[in-house]
Order: structure tokens, then sequence, then C-alpha cells
């Protein structure tokens, strides 16, 4: 090394660091210093990256790596000394007095957040090629996962600004995380759609770096396969966000601008949007720095426990335990049976984590004075046998976000926001053939389960609001048993709370099993509607538009598709259905 003229004092300083961080052997196959130039320098240029992504550098994460490879050979217990039980949170019930009143406090909030939509990772499990934020929440009117997402942050800042009738801090800023695997094709969705409406300067996009590999107990940073010049890189995990969001200095500005909420939401679920206004009032009326929102959970259904954690020495935290952990966990500290419903509820007693978390600006910028952003980190290597001395492949460290509140100080109010699944969550996680194989009654997070997920919420609002609709009626799609109700979609801005739906909705509406509605527009009235078919309504701004009696016509009807045949788009196989749009009545 000493003979590379190339390298500059920066980089004999990263190759120091190696050097004594136990990472000789990543030079062991350089041949002489005339040979492979630009493959060195480009070599150091990643090992620059590596360094300034890590909060404390690559020898902080190879010194982490040591510490937690160690104990994960020693089989150390994550949450030694820790005692799990039930944590109290708010549980709300959809509609009623309490929940239309916090509902109001949140959009009185709005005005005040900062949206946060971590998107890096890509759809492995869902055996989708493209970015997720790109995928149809429903293929009724097929916007996108972005594009729901923008309108509603759109409706959003329209209401609350005119609630509060103050512009001053109208524009909501909506920060996007991305990685290699998605940042391009994200850029390109808001590009190709003009940001949906938002104005560019309103979004920010953060692009998450990966992490060096590991290769064995002693942390040595692997080699890429194909290339003895380059360091083999995984994703770390979603909890880059905090370290990223410190660094980008955004919070500071934006907390002078009198923001005061930090949103983080995931990249596919399209009910998110229906909980956040209540969930959102929560956090303003207790005063939390630290809101959680989970649902009724699944005894080892796939989302990770909010769980009560108490140490033997006193300490306590709220917390989020990978559904992985909660079993063992539970078996170890005098629950023989592990993770089991309640005989009674028929659900886990841990409320389900979904990741949607809202963070109090202030102190979450203190916090992150101290940390940095870092985030505590894990590692899961699959090892080659119970030696537990060599890997299958090579493994890296990982984060979560919703791990922030584990080096929070104790006094810190850290709560949750409990909402019923049909109302708050619907991933599109899974691809069909794991779907298929979920336990009976687990939901199955696939596309087929996210996009039946909206009609039905949406159904259940009308009913709620005094509509009759009918009955759903079952369906198999891609091996997934599912109920379908009416296809009802709306744009945010003909609702975004219970209160808007029940305005403009009167209880001599009814809509049939086999119709579709589509409301597109801010000031439409449903006055007496008899829905049997197909109606599509789409009104400008500035339209006032009242509908009644009776729509009949032939409809539109979802037709079967085998996820295997590659005749149809991706998005539509993932589905298992197409929509044919026969007859329909529409009123622009
Ligand atoms: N993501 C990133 O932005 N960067 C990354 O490096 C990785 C992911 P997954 P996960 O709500 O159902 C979480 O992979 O991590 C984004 C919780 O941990 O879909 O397996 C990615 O783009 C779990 O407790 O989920 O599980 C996506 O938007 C439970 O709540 C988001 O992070 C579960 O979500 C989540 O990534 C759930």
């Amino acid at each position: 090394l000493k003979n590379l003229s190339l390298l500059s004092p920066q980089q004999i300083e990263l190759a120091k660091m190696l050097l004594k961080e136990g990472q000789k052997h990543l030079f062991d196959d350089w041949s002489g210093a005339d040979v492979d130039v630009e493959k060195k320098k480009a070599f150091f240029d990643q090992v620059a990256l590596l360094d300034s992504s890590y909060p404390g550098g690559l020898a902080s994460y190879i010194q982490n790596a040591k510490k937690l490879l160690a104990d994960s050979k020693a089989g150390k217990n994550p949450f030694d000394g820790f005692t799990p039980s039930v944590p109290s949170g708010e549980v709300l019930t959809f509609g009623d007095e309490n929940f239309m009143k916090l509902e109001e406090a949140g959009i009185k909030e709005a005005r005040h957040a900062i949206f946060v939509l971590v998107a890096g990772g890509l759809g492995e499990r869902l055996g989708y090629k493209g970015i997720k934020l790109a995928l149809p929440v429903e293929t009724t009117t097929g916007k996108c996962f972005l594009q729901h997402y923008i309108e509603s942050i759109l409706a959003l800042q329209e209401a609350s600004a005119k609630l509060a009738q103050d512009e001053l801090l109208a524009k909501i800023p909506l920060v996007i995380m991305t990685s290699d695997d998605t940042h391009a094709r994200t850029i390109e969705l808001l590009d190709s759609n003009s940001y949906f409406g938002m104005e560019s300067s309103q979004v920010k996009l953060l692009k998450q770096e990966k992490v060096a590999c590991l290769s064995d107990n002693d942390a040595r940073l692997a080699l890429d396969p194909n290339d003895k010049y380059k360091i083999q890189t995984k994703p770390h995990g979603h909890g880059d966000v905090h370290a990223l969001l410190y660094s980008s200095g955004l919070l500071e500005q934006w907390k002078e601008a009198g923001r005061r909420w930090v949103l983080f939401f995931q990249d596919t679920n399209g009910l998110l949007f229906k909980a956040i206004p209540a969930s959102l009032g929560v956090s303003a009326t207790k005063g939390y720095t630290v809101n959680s929102l989970a649902v009724p959970r699944k005894a080892k259904e796939a989302i990770g426990g909010i769980t009560k954690l108490t140490h033997a020495d006193g300490r306590t935290m709220v917390i989020n335990v990978e559904y992985n952990q909660l079993d063992p966990l539970l078996r170890a500290t005098g629950h023989p049976d592990g993770d089991v419903n309640d005989p009674e509820t028929g659900f886990s007693p841990y409320p389900g984590n979904i990741n949607q978390l809202i963070l109090e600006l202030g102190p979450y910028i203190e916090e992150l004075k101290k940390t940095g952003g870092a985030i505590a980190e894990f590692v899961n290597p699959k090892y080659t046998d119970s030696t537990k001395t060599a890997f299958k492949s090579s493994t890296r460290l990982e984060c979560m976000m919703q791990d922030y509140p584990k080096t929070l100080p104790p006094s810190s109010k850290v709560g949750f926001t409990v909402m019923d699944t049909w109302l708050a969550y619907a991933p599109v996680k899974n691809n069909p053939e794991d779907a298929a194989k979920v336990p009976k009654g687990n939901p199955y997070h696939s596309a087929t389960s996210g996009e039946m997920a909206i009609y039905r919420a949406n159904s259940l609002i009308l009913r709620k609001a005094g509509v009759t609709i009918a009955e759903p009626v079952k369906d198999v799609f891609n091996g997934q048993e599912v109920e379908v109700w009416p296809r009802v979609t709306w744009s945010p801005k003909w609702a975004l709370i219970f209160k808007d739906v029940k305005e403009k909705v009167n209880n001599k509406c009814s809509i049939t099993e086999k119709s579709t509605l589509v409301v597109n527009g801010r000031h439409v009235a449903l006055n007496g509607l008899n829905l049997d078919g197909t109606l599509n309504i789409n009104a400008v701004d500035g339209a006032e538009v009242k509908l009644s009696g009776v729509v009949l016509n032939k409809g539109w009807s979802l037709e079967h598709v085998d996820y295997k045949d590659n005749s149809f788009p991706e998005e539509i196989r993932i589905r298992g259905f197409k929509i044919e749009k026969v007859e329909q009545f529409e009123v622009n």
C-alpha cells in the first residue's frame, strides 16, 4: 500500500484503519502498485462511502459487528433480564364520538406534520420486479401507492390549513427514503407524473447506502465474489432513516418553521391514511413523544408485537418485539405455550406493530443529537453447523426504524394506538404462493388481500354512515379465499375523515354487491342513490354534484387470472384477477 502513489492522505488513513481493524485479507490478492490502478481507486471510493454513511464510520461498523457476532455465537438472548408483559395503550373504535373528536384534532395538527416514507426495500418477497410504490393500490382506478399517498397528504394539507385559517405552514413536506434498488425508479415515477400534484420542492429524497457484508465471526469484510477490488454490500434495513434524517439537517429547519410531528410509514399500506388523522389526534392530545400505530395481532402472525419489557433492575420500555423473537421470549419467561391467541378475543394479547410511528419533532431532534441517529442493530448469520464457526453465506448488520425508542430516557412518553385491522392495515408483501400457505384465519398480506381490503373498508365506512351495503361474497383468487365487497373507492379530497363521509351521503342510498363506485371530486353528494352496476363520478374542483335515483347497468366484473399466466402483466398476476369493464354510467 505504501507504494501506491495513487492514494490520497484520506485514503491512506482509511487503509490504516482497515489494517488496524483486522481487514488485511482485503489486500491479499492485490497485484503490484501499477496494476489495476483505476479499480484500486474505485475500491477506496467505496471504502470512503461505507465510512461516511455509517454513524461513527466503518471502524465502528466493524467493532459493532465483532460484538454482535460474538453475542450471536454465544447464543446471548437480546432480552436477557427483561420480562414481557402486555402494555396499555389507546384502543380506538371507528366512528364513535371519541374517534371523531380525535380525527378532528389530527386534522388540525396535520399542518405541523412531516411525512417520511421508507421505500428502500425491493419487493423480493412479493415477487414483483418494479418498485412497490408503483403498484396499483387497487385496480378499479389503477392509482399507484405513491399517487395515493401524495393525494392523501395534499388533502390533509388543505383540510388542515382551512381549519387553521393559516397558510403559513401550508406545505406538508414528504421525505422518501430510497436505496440504490429504488432511487432512480422513484424519481422517474415522480417526474413522469408531475409529482402527482405535489410541488417538487415539497418532496425530499434521501438515499440509504448499503453496508459491508461480513464473512466470519471476526467481522472480516466480504469481497464481491466477482470482483476482488469490491466489498460485497447488502441493505442495512429501514432503521437507516433516522441517521439520514439527522445528517440531512432538514429536521432543524422544519422545527424552526414550527413543525411538530414526524410520521413514518411504509411503502404498501393502502389503508394507512384512514388511520392517520385519529392517531395524530392521539399524539397531540396525549402528548406522546412516540406513538406507534398497532392493530390486533393473530398469534404467530408475521408482524412484530408491541410489548412492555421490564428489566430485573426496574427499567421498563414499550417496544416492538419481532415476531420471531416474541415466541421464544415468552417461553423463556414463564409462558410455556409461547405466542398464542387469547381464547376470549381470538387474538394475541400483544398488539401488532404496523411500523407507522409518530414522533414529536423536538424530543426526536434532542435524541438524535445524542445518538447521531444510530439505531440498535442485530445480526442474523446462517451458520453452516451447530459449532457456529462458519456462515453459509455472508451476513451484515441490520437495523429497524421501530427500535428508535430503545435508547430513549425512561421519562419519555412512549405510547401506542390500536385500531381495527380493516381500517388501518393491509400491506402488500407476500407473493401468491406464500400467501396461499398462510394459516387459515391469518391475513395474507398479498396484492389480492391488499386490494380487497380497500373495498371492504370503504364499504364498511359507508355502511356506518347509513348507506345500505350488500353483504360480500366469498371468492378464491390465487388460492386465497377473500371477501369481495362492492368495489367502492374515493379520492382523499372527497373524504379524509368519517365526518366528511357522513356529510356527503345519506341513509337513503344503497349499493349492491356487484357494484363499483368511483368518486373522484370534492363536492359530490350521494343523496338517495341506488346503485346496481358501475358509477364513475369525476368532478372538477368547484363543481357541486348531487346524485340521486337509480343507476342500473351490467357494471364491472372480476375475472380470475392465474398468477402463472405470463400473458398478463405482473401487477395483475399477483392479485389473481382482472377487472372486466362491461358497462358503466359516467358523470363528468
Ligand atoms: N425498507 C427500507 O426502506 N430499507 C430497507 O433497507 C428495508 C426496508 P419490509 P419488514 O408492518 O408488516 C416490518 O421488508 O422489515 C422499507 C417490521 O419490522 O416490508 O420485514 C421497505 O421499502 C415488522 O415489525 O418489512 O417488517 C418497506 O416500506 C412489521 O411491522 C418497509 O421498510 C412489518 O414491517 C418495511 O420493509 C409490517
